[in-house]
Parts: C-alpha cells; sequence; structure tokens
C-alpha cells in the first residue's frame, strides 16, 4: 500500500505503527551556550513559556501524536528534571502499556562510563529497549520547543520504505553551522550529512538557506539495533548520532528527510512552522518573548494540541491598582499564577508563577522566571532574572551595558541575565 489508493487502509497502518513505537527523550545533555540558566539543572529542565519546561514540549508532542510508551534518558543535573517528569507525567496506565519511563544514565556497559554521545545513551539502554519488543524507535531530542504530530512523520517513513526518517527544517544559513545539514535527492532520500559544518553547504537554488535535521530520528528498530552494534565496533567513534551513526549509515541504508512544516502542528492564526532550539541566552529570551506578541507562531491556547506539564497550584495573578500614580498594572505580557503586580508596571514580559512585582518599579521586555521578587523603584528592561533572584530597591538593570557586563552576564543580543548567585557577590 502507497498511500494513494488506499487511504484508509494507510491510516490504520499508521496507527498500528504508532502504537509500536517507542519514543526515547533524549534529555541529558546540559546545554552549555545557555551558561547559568544550566548551571543547576539540564537543558530540558529550563522552565519555558510561564508555566512548562522544555521538556514539556517534546513528551506534549508524543501524547497528543498518540504515542504513550515514552522513556526519558537522564543524564546531566537530572534533580529537577526527574522531579518535574514523575509529579507531571505520572497518569498514563501501565496496566494497558502506557507509560513515561525515566531512564536514569547508570553506567551498563562494560567499558563502566557515563554516556558518550547522544547514540550511548540509546546503546547502554539496548536491554531495557529490546523487552519492549518495539518495531519502531523514535529518537526525541528533550531540548526543542514545537508542536509537531509524529504520526505524520510515520506516514513518511512507511511511504518511503526508510531504515531512519529524520526530521529536516530549513534554517538561514549562516544558522546552520550549529545542525547536521542534510542534502536530499528529489525523492528527500538524504544522500549527504554533515554535522555542524564551519562552512554550510546551501539548499540548491537557494544560497541563504540550508536544510538540516531537527535531531528527531524515527527508525525500523532492527536497523538501529544494527547500527548501533556497527558503531560500537569502530574505537574511533564518538558514539553520537549525528557525528557518527548518520554519516555512517548514509549511502548504505535508506535515510529520508522529513519535512517539518508537513507535521508542524500550526497555530490557526498562521501558516508559519515554529520550531526553536533556544541552546543561547538570546534564543531562549527571544522565544519567550514571543509568546507574549499579538498573534505567536507557537500556540500554546489551542486546546487541540495542549502542551501538559507540571506546576506549583497557585491563585491567579493579583494586580494591585494605585489611582495617583496609574501604576500596578501589565500589558502585552504574559503572567502566570501566583504573581502579584502592587503598584509597579510591567509591559512585553513573561511573568513565570510567585513573581512580585513592587510600588514604582518597572519591567519591561523581560522573563522574569518563578519567584523573582522586583524591588520598589527598581527599573529592568532586556533582562533573563533566574528563579528566586530579590532584585533589591532601586536597582536598574539593562540601561547601562558596561555596568550590566560587570555585574552580571550581559549577552552579544544586550540581554542582562541576573541570577540570584551573582546578586550575592555584589552584597559580599
Ligand atoms: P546538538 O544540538 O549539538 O546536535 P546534542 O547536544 O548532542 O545535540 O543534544 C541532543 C539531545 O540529546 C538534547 O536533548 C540533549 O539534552 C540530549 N543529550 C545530549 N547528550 C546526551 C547524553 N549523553 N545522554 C542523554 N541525552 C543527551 C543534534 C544533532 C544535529 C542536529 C541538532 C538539532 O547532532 O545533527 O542538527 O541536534 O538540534
Ligand atoms: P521545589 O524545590 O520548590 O519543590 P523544584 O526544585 O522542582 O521545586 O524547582 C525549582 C524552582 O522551579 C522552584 O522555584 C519551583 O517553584 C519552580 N518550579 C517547579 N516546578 C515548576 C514547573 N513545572 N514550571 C516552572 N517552575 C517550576
Amino acid at each position: 500500500r502507497d498511500g494513494t489508493g488506499d487511504g484508509l487502509a494507510f491510516a490504520s497502518d499508521v496507527n498500528r505503527a504508532m502504537r509500536g513505537t517507542l519514543a526515547l527523550v533524549l534529555a541529558g545533555g546540559r546545554g552549555s551556550r545557555l551558561m547559568d540558566l544550566t548551571e543547576k539543572e539540564s537543558k530540558p529542565a529550563v522552565p519555558f513559556g510561564g508555566k512548562y519546561r522544555i521538556v514539556d514540549f517534546p513528551l506534549s508532542n508524543c501524547i497528543n501524536s498518540g504515542l504513550r510508551r515514552i522513556c526519558v534518558l537522564t543524564q546531566y543535573k537530572a534533580h529537577t528534571l526527574i522531579h518535574h517528569v514523575q509529579r507531571g507525567w505520572g497518569f498514563l496506565r501501565a496496566e494497558i502499556g502506557e507509560f513515561v519511563e525515566l531512564w536514569p544514565a547508570q553506567q551498563q556497559t562494560a567499558a563502566g562510563s557515563w554516556y558518550q554521545g547522544t547514540a550511548d545513551a540509546v546503546y547502554q539502554n539496548i536491554e531495557q529497549i529490546q523487552t519492549h519488543g518495539a518495531d519502531y524507535i523514535l529518537v526525541l531530542a528533550g531540548d526543542h520547543v514545537y508542536r509537531q504530530d509524529y504520526s505524520r512523520m510515520m506516514a513518511s517513513h512507511l511511504r518511503a520504505k526508510a531504515d531512519c526518517t529524520i526530521a529536516c527544517i530549513e534554517v538561514p544559513r549562516e544558522q546552520a553551522t550549529a545542525f547536521g545539514v542534510v542534502h536530499v535527492d528529489e525523492d528527500d532520500n538524504i544522500i549527504s550529512f554533515l554535522e555542524k559544518p564551519a562552512d554550510p553547504p546551501c539548499i540548491p537554488g537557494k544560497p541563504d538557506r540550508a536544510f538540516v535535521s531537527m535531531g528527531n530520528y524515527l527508525f525500523s528498530a532492527d536497523f538501529l539495533l544494527g547500527a548501533l552494534e556497527d558503531d560500537a565496533r569502530n574505537p574511533q567513534s564518538a558514539r553520537d548520532f549525528g557525528k557518527n551513526i548518520i554519516p555512517e549509515q548514509i549511502g548504505k541504508a535508506r535515510i529520508v528527510a522529513h519535512r517539518f512544516e508537513e507535521s508542524c502542528v500550526h497555530a490557526s492564526h498562521t501558516p508559519e512552522a515554529y520550531w526553536r532550539d533556544v541552546g543561547t541566552l538570546d534564543a531562549y529570551w527571544a522565544a519567550n518573548m514571543d509568546l507574549v506578541g499579538v498573534t505567536p507562531d507557537l500556540d500554546l491556547y489551542d486546546p487541540a494540541w495542549p502542551i501538559w506539564t507540571y506546576t506549583v497550584q497557585r491563585p491567579g495573578a493579583k494586580f494591585v491598582f494605585d489611582e495617583d500614580e496609574r501604576r500596578g498594572m501589565a500589558v502585552d505580557s504574559v503572567l502566570s499564577a501566583g504573581c502579584i503586580v502592587s503598584g509597579g508596571s510591567v509591559s512585553r514580559s513573561l511573568l513565570f508563577h510567585d513573581v512580585r512585582v513592587n510600588s514604582f518599579s518597572e519591567v519591561e521586555d523581560s522573563v522574569l522566571l518563578p519567584g523573582v521578587d522586583v524591588g520598589r523603584h527598581a527599573r529592568i528592561r532586556k533582562a533573563i532574572v533566574a528563579a528566586g533572584a530579590h532584585i533589591p530597591p532601586n536597582m536598574v538593570i539593562g540601561e547601562d551595558a558596561e555596568a550590566d557586563a560587570k555585574r552580571f552576564l550581559r549577552t552579544e543580543g544586550g540581554v542582562t541575565l541576573v541570577t540570584p548567585e551573582m546578586l550575592d557577590k555584589l552584597d559580599a
């Protein structure tokens, strides 16, 4: 069945294949370009969008796509991640074969080492994977923000009779140095794969665009197990999907690109496909700021594709207005539960839960993580303020680049990151 003649039967093939799929969410990497934000927790655990953590996006995509057998592979500073997954993702029923399991790194191979690369994270769990008897293995990056229907990726995989299908997206060529860059033939078979090239090749006919891997791979299970065994025999390998497994298999196996636009769950108000690897502080700030915009390309309000999470239970955000001063309000902003804006003003900002904005203070173009307290008369512009930071009264952030670079961390894009530890140092 090729999907053209017998549509219903093909849909049921896709359905059956999805039920025979095990999803592995790779959540062990630090994400070191997020600097102090990943000092204490891994990138998938970093809070995003007011009430979520980044890992909620691939996990929600699995649930909403009908994938209910999910393993989260953790390694680097996994405490908050484990905590979050245990509390928020325990609602599936093991009795009917549905689960979200945590698989912490536990040095399971003879070498007794931690996971080397992403493929090693899978390889070290090979026995557990085999006990599930899955026909397909979907390997997902745990650290990207997007909405994707993986069943459409499965449809591509079955139609192409592929061994491996890689989700791919077009990006500006200058960004492609951070990704695996693919070249495809007219049927989207991948004919070359260059991991993080210094000078990325463009898409033929589009000199300023490149076609890149999103780090989401759908494998036929037998093929994956064979490819991992092959790689394990190569002592030079870094045991990484992007560096080793995929490039080694190009030309040998049937590796196909799946175009993300075909499976992106679009916001109803825009045709733009949304996917972000919020890898740097500037990208993290910008992606959070997108949500504050009037009609963001990422729709978190769509009940048809909910993003699930665990979050603390708090009362509604509260605003205490001072008639004379016209203060105590928020405009063009997203505020989470438990926030109190009392005589301060907030504009174009995203506040996570339990933030306090006190009298005469001003917050603009900023991302305030859980529990931040903004003291009286303080002014904050274009900043990321890390969880629990107490900004003292009268402090000004984001107006004097030099002063900020000395006290805090200032990015190339002009965003200031402020953490409780940086504030403690100022006091000392
Ligand atoms: P990178 O983004 O550099 O490139 P990497 O940092 O290896 O990929 O992380 C991929 C995912 O695996 C992340 O979710 C990370 O948390 C997790 N991870 C990393 N090391 C891990 C480990 N040892 N154990 C468990 N999990 C781990 C990859 C591909 C590129 C592709 C980009 C897309 O190599 O080809 O273009 O992803 O972002
Ligand atoms: P706690 O120690 O308060 O139980 P964690 O160690 O899990 O919480 O989280 C550290 C910080 O992140 C705390 O400020 C907590 O309130 C906040 N937090 C916990 N869960 C979430 C979540 N799902 N989304 C956003 N923030 C969270």
